[in-house]
């Protein structure tokens, strides 16, 4: 036999083993943008069993994109997320009224990169189609690969459970609409005043499930803020130490 056979025994073993853990979680995340990802870093910074499902096959969401795929972002200096920032050591540049620079793509990979160090599992080209539900109670996702969908082609999908389960698929809300929680869609730009309400709102929107990120500003009606992130991490920290409590 040569290694071909090894290759592919070698992944379907250790691929099935992480699969057969997700199954039942603490926390399962939908969506790996800025957002969720700071929110998977923090809790499995306190050693929660965190999953993130991502229906594309990279991380980041809108991120890496900075202001119309112009590779630079902005964070307000008074944001929550700047000493977050620079403990994962990402370059903040002086900018002015109030606004720092950073590099989008750096930022992303190592909030990303962080996640993972702590525990975080991140599952790349998974689409969450559904929701469980018990007694009005959001107790996890029903997953299926995002190629079936595109491909047309009906298969049944596979579950999994988890105590909480955090929208942060950004503009679209998907879960918060699946789960039966009404979507206002986002508001119009207003990057003040969006930054400060995408926190607020970031929280419990029906038993067992949390909205984050644009997916919580879309819940509430609540103002877009375009490419400024700080919003979007502070959102996933809030969340996260809300969920950390609980658990
Ligand atoms: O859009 P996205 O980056 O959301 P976010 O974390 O951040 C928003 C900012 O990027 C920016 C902004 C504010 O600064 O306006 O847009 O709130 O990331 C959402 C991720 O969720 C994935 C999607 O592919 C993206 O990577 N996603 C969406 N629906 C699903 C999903 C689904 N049903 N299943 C799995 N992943």
């Amino acid at each position: 036999m040569g290694l071909e056979a090894a290759v592919s025994r070698l992944i379907l073993k250790k691929g099935f083993e992480i699969l057969n853990e997700c199954c039942e979680n603490d926390v399962v995340i939908v969506g790996a943008g800025p957002a969720g990802l700071t929110c998977a870093l923090k809790l499995a910074e306190s050693d929660v069993d965190v999953v993130v499902i991502e229906r594309k096959l990279y991380v980041g969401g809108g991120m890496p994109g900075g202001g119309m795929f112009i590779p630079a972002g902005t964070v307000l200096e008074d944001s929550d997320a700047v000493p977050l920032l620079e403990e994962l050591g990402v370059e903040l540049e002086e900018g002015e009224e109030g606004l720092l620079l950073l590099n989008p793509v750096e930022a992303t990979l190592k909030i990303a990169t962080a996640a993972v160090d702590n525990g975080a599992r991140i599952l790349v080209g998974i689409e969450v189609e559904d929701v469980i539900e018990r007694r009005g109670e959001v107790k996890g996702v029903v997953v299926n690969w995002t190629a079936a969908r595109q491909a047309g082609i009906h298969v049944d999908p596979l579950m999994m459970e988890a105590e909480f389960t955090v929208d942060a698929t950004g503009h679209e809300a998907s879960v918060c609409k699946l789960a039966g929680v009404e979507v206002k869609g986002e508001g119009k730009m207003w990057v003040e005043r969006g930054e400060e309400l995408v926190v607020k709102h970031s929280g419990e929107v029906k038993p067992g499930l949390y909205a984050v990120g644009m997916a919580a500003a879309a819940v509430k009606g609540s103002p877009r803020m375009g490419p400024t992130f700080g919003g979007m991490l502070e959102s996933g920290m809030k969340v996260a130490e809300e969920i950390a409590e609980k658990l």
